[in-house]
């Protein structure tokens, strides 16, 4: 039973992590072109990783929508 608490606890706190592990596109876009380019992604591990997936029109930024579509 303890053991069962103690991992839903880990499971809570390592989804708090990767929710605050999420930037905002506002955070990430530091040119404020309103869309990211990969090399603001690459501020964000996950993010650069997701990027070629969530570039879905292949023009090397994420729109609001595409950027949207990122689930960490
Ligand atoms: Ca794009």
């Amino acid at each position: 039973m303890l053991r069962y608490v103690t991992f839903s606890m880990l499971a809570v706190i390592a989804g708090m992590a990767v929710a605050a592990d999420r930037p905002s596109l506002e955070s990430l876009d530091t040119n404020k072109d309103g869309q990211i380019s990969l090399n603001e992604a690459s501020a964000n591990d996950a993010l650069f990783v997701a990027f070629k997936q969530l570039d879905t029109n292949r023009d090397g930024m994420l729109t609001k929508a595409e950027f949207a579509a990122w689930k960490g």
